[in-house]
């Protein structure tokens, strides 16, 4: 029997099979892909690849590993990371502890023996103690509802369940649909290929120069050098990156030459980084539209037609309240004669066709669309899965109004069903792989507390719960983030709670936090011998 069943093989499931066996505890782990590496199995799109840099989003938990590996850009590829995926679970040999291309579709906790029945789509039924959700936060696909999709004669791909054999997209005639960060690194890419791209642009999107270059082997030396240091400023940093300066400085306390100093170094950095050029672009509305009107004029500066710059200018929204895109060569693609964009504020989609897209104007011909349209974020995998907790209180249900937890990591009702990168958590607005391990550390440890002191069952009380879901939502709305329509929001899913998903308190915050509450004895859960 196992102790342990685990949802997903992704950074947060494998590090989970490593550190709970490396404890004694005997993990399954389940994957609906067919291998390892989460959403960077899925995302195989052209131009995929990481927004936090390769030294940085990567495991600090094995020092050999991370003197071993060697990360060849500044911010990966798809198949590097992916690469780098299968090298540490065949490093930790892991593999034996998954089952691939399995669904978990339901769980029922019975209480009075205080165990979980977890249900896959191969019609196995598993008995487990503890019972964890690692299936990621974007990992959910989203395709719209538009009328006579299915009717469509040509090629649909969406970038976050993209074919594995390569597309060729040479002579063809495509369609894409969303501008976030992977409309933004899938269209250049596309481009060069097809004889005629079309964006659908429903939001325009600030976006920051990748900058990318091959990694200096002296930069890569240094790191290596340094990584412990590196690695604890990044635990207790805001975004769990060691590379983000942390700034002393308001936008408005600067004089105006200092600030567009300041604005011209974080442009040509490069990166989300941006964002840290002062320490008030995501709380202070001034601030933010300062920034947000230099990226307006570098859009117009590269976009040589000025009706076309106007549309891809972002004015509905600040700066990073919506996910600031790190992209290559984004903005300068629209100068290419072979790149139209339809602004679908002025011109919305009223069908797909068999032939293409019809908007209110224009019928379209196509070969190919692609949906770059995002995800259900952060709840829609754990949505997936039919939950019952004690009294057939289902967590549908009980997350009706909006996701609640206590620090993400466990919600009341439903014992030893623990969360990785959950709601509440600041894994969505964090290098996610640095979220990830403090996760699977406080679950590991807490599991061991449980074990060593005999007991069986832990729960998140009700007020532990309220206290931090009103806790999330006061810190959200301290910021400017919760003005815009982002899927940290929900805003994405029609119908979907509009509530803030994430934590933005910081991760290093975070991180004490979780540490303060377990020195407590797990202070706000309730323990079950
Ligand atoms: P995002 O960031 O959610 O972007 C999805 C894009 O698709 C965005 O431009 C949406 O416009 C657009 N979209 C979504 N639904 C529609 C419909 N119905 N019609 C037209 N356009 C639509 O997903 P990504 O995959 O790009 O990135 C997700 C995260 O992965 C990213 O933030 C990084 O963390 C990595 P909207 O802005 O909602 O108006």
């Amino acid at each position: 029997m196992q102790d342990t069943v685990v949802v997903g093989a992704g950074f947060s499931g494998l590090y989970l099979i490593h550190k709970l066996r490396n404890l004694g505890f005997n993990v399954r782990a389940f994957e609906a892909a067919g291998d390892v590496g989460g959403t960077w199995y899925w995302n195989q799109y052209p131009g995929a690849r990481c927004d936090v840099e390769s030294l940085e989003y990567s495991y600090s938990f094995s020092d050999d590993l991370q003197q071993d590996w060697q990360w060849s850009e500044r911010y990966a590829t798809q198949p590097e990371i992916l690469a780098y995926a299968k090298h540490v679970v065949d490093r930790f040999e892991l593999r034996d502890a998954i089952s691939f291309r399995t669904r978990v579709v339901g769980a029922e906790f019975n209480a009075a023996e205080g165990m979980w029945t977890i249900r896959t789509d191969r019609g196995e039924i598993l008995r487990a103690r503890y019972f964890i959700m690692a299936g990621g936060n974007l990992s959910m696909p989203r395709m719209p509802e538009f009328p006579g999709r299915d009717g469509f004669k040509g090629r649909l791909y969406h970038t976050g369940s993209w074919p594995h054999e390569p597309v060729d997209f040479s002579g063809l005639r495509v369609a894409v649909i969303g501008t976030g960060s992977s409309g933004v690194q899938v269209i250049p890419k596309i481009a060069e290929q097809a004889a005629r791209v079309t964006v659908f642009q429903r939001t325009a999107n600030y976006c920051s120069p990748a900058r990318n270059l091959t990694l200096p082997q002296d930069k890569v030396e240094w790191y290596k050098r340094n990584y412990g240091a590196r690695r604890e400023r990044a635990r207790y940093s805001g975004a769990g990156v060691a590379a983000h300066p942390v700034p002393l400085y308001s936008a408005l306390q600067v004089p105006v030459e200092k600030r567009q100093e300041a604005f011209e170094a974080a442009w040509t950095r490069g990166g989300a980084g941006i964002l840290r050029c002062f320490n008030d672009i995501l709380t202070n509305p001034e601030s933010n539209e300062l920034l947000s009107e230099f990226v307006r004029n570098k859009i117009r500066e590269i976009v040589k037609d000025p009706e076309v710059a106007a549309r891809l200018t972002p004015t509905d929204h600040g700066i990073g309240t919506k996910r600031i895109c790190v992209d290559s060569n984004y903005y300068a693609t629209f100068n290419r004669d072979n790149v139209e964009l339809v602004d679908l504020r002025q011109d919305p989609i009223v069908t797909i066709i068999e032939q293409g897209i019809r908007t209110e104007s224009k019928s379209f011909d196509f070969d190919a669309i692609v949906f770059a349209t995002g995800y259900d974020a952060v709840t829609g995998a754990m949505r997936q899965i039919d939950i019952s907790g004690p009294g057939d209180k289902r967590l549908a249900e009980s997350w009706a109004e909006g996701p609640r937890g206590y620090l993400g990591l466990l919600t009341s009702g439903f014992p030893n069903l623990f969360m990785i990168s959950g709601p509440g958590t600041p894994a969505a607005v964090s290098n996610a792989i640095a979220a990830i391990e403090q996760q699977v550390e406080w679950i590991a440890d807490c599991m061991l507390y449980m074990r060593e002191r005999g007991y069986t069952q832990i729960d998140a009380t009700p007020e532990a719960e309220a206290m931090w879901t009103d806790h999330v939502r006061d810190v959200a709305n301290t910021t400017l983030m919760p003005r815009a329509n982002s899927w940290y929001m929900g805003a994405n899913v029609p119908g979907k709670p509009r509530v803030f998903l994430a934590y933005l308190g910081g991760l290093g915050a975070y991180r004490m936090r979780c540490a303060d509450v377990a020195f407590m004895g797990y202070d706000g859960f309730k323990l079950t011998p």
